[in-house]
């Protein structure tokens, strides 16, 4: 019998600026997170602070509180919503009695969870590294202190960090080296793979339904209800249609294929270090011949979605204009879960796009003759959308 899952309580800051209904979002979109890796959420709590507390960041009046009532509900976790460091998880830790884990450290959990192959298993282990390295300190303090107070170096405690930081580079170099390695093996396959068949990337948040399309135009994959469930890319041959003739009312198949890659999702807030450790996994997205976006366009963030994935591919090196952009389709997917006002609100939002349903496949064949038109050589420009494109820097 599986263990009973772990309790935990969700915690975010709300500052004077932060508005009410975006905390809510986060704090709803750290809850799936939190399932997603296995535990059991007992409440979210927003703590409105107009000023970050240096040592605990909430303050310890307000957490103090929160744990004596919610210990006795058997809570074991607290979960932040925002990045603390690692004296400050220390610090809560010890006020509280909960273990305390902020977004980042969460989203790494899931994705060691998920990681099944050896260059994912490497990619996870290098962004847990990197991320606890400037950590160790906090951990340490407690024997810093035993080794002799503040401005003397050398106590055991200060011994023990350089041992640690030491261990931890070691290991950081050797997974690059790995991961160096895997990345050449990854090229050879690209070369080897058939050549003129143009290859398209699916990118987009996570849960939209990316691996749902892959399989609506492949056959292949495995969707599945869980944020992050997807972490390795996976290329599978599409068939890019029919053909019909009015004429004679038949239908022909049309033997042209695409090669279709399915990838990590995004999210707000991806941690850097796994955006960086997972460069290579991504680097089929920045070789792709062209991008298909997807999102859940029945979701209520959905443009902050947007602005996320386009941030996001900017910062992998995929630039929405200029000669290395590549053609992108917006696919608006789960169509299926909205009334026919908000498909034609979104029509007029996003009218490039195409709206789909991967489940029943409806749009699929819009997107495929799309992928058609990529065969004899990219389209021609097309007029961007504010999500694409860098948010303007406020005038000072
Ligand atoms: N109603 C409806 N559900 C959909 C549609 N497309 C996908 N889903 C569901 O949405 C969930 C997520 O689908 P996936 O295809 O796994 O999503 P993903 O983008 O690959 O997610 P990650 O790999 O976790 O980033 C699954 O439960 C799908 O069945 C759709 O068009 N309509
Ligand atoms: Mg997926």
């Amino acid at each position: 019998m599986d263990p009973s899952p772990l309790r935990c309580l969700l915690i975010a800051r709300q500052g004077p600026g932060d508005r009410d209904d975006l905390t809510q979002d986060h704090l709803l979109e750290l809850a799936e997170l939190a399932r997603s890796c296995g535990f059991d959420v007992h409440a979210r709590r927003v703590l409105k602070r107009a000023e970050i507390a240096s040592k605990t960041f909430y303050g310890s009046g307000q957490l103090q509180a929160l744990a004596e009532e919610v210990t006795r509900q058997g809570v074991s976790h607290l979960i932040c919503d925002d990045e603390l460091r690692g004296s400050q998880v220390n610090a809560i830790e010890k006020l509280t009695g909960l273990i305390c884990l902020d977004r980042t450290g969460l989203i790494l959990s899931i994705f060691e969870q998920r990681a099944q192959t050896r260059e994912a298993k490497a990619q996870v282990e290098l962004a847990r590294c990197e991320y606890e390295l400037p950590r160790l300190k906090g951990a340490w303090t407690h024997l810093e202190r035993q080794g002799g107070g503040v401005g003397l170096r050398g106590g055991p405690g200060e011994t023990q960090i350089e041992v640690d930081r030491r261990m931890i580079r070691t290991r950081i170099s050797q997974l690059k080296r790995e991961l160096t390695h895997l990345e050449q093996v990854r090229e050879t396959q690209r070369q080897g793979r058939p050549k003129g068949l143009p290859r398209v990337a699916l990118v987009g948040y996570t849960n939209a339904g990316k691996t749902s399309l892959l399989k609506a135009l492949t056959g292949e994959g495995e969707p599945r209800d869980l944020l992050f469930a997807t972490l390795d890319t996976t290329t599978r041959k599409a068939w890019l249609g029919q053909e019909f003739d009015p004429e004679t009312g038949e239908t022909t198949l049309v033997p042209t294929h695409c090669l279709v890659a399915d990838t990590v999702g995004f999210i707000r807030k991806l941690p850097h270090q796994l955006v960086a450790a997972f460069r290579s996994t991504l680097g089929e997205v920045r070789t792709a011949d062209a991008l298909l976006v997807v999102a859940d366009a029945a979701h209520p963030d959905l443009e902050d979605h947007l602005k996320v994935v386009g941030a996001t591919l900017r910062e992998i090196g995929c630039e929405p204009e200029g000669i290395e952009a590549q053609p992108r389709l917006l696919v608006l997917n789960q169509v299926d879960r909205l009334h026919r006002p908000q498909k034609l609100d979104l029509k007029k939002r996003h009218p490039g796009a195409v709206q789909a349903c991967a489940v029943d496949g409806a749009g699929v064949d819009e997107i495929r003759l799309w992928l058609r038109e990529l065969i004899p050589g990219p389209p021609g420009p097309r007029i961007l959308e504010d999500w694409e494109l860098p948010e303007p820097t406020a005038a000072p």
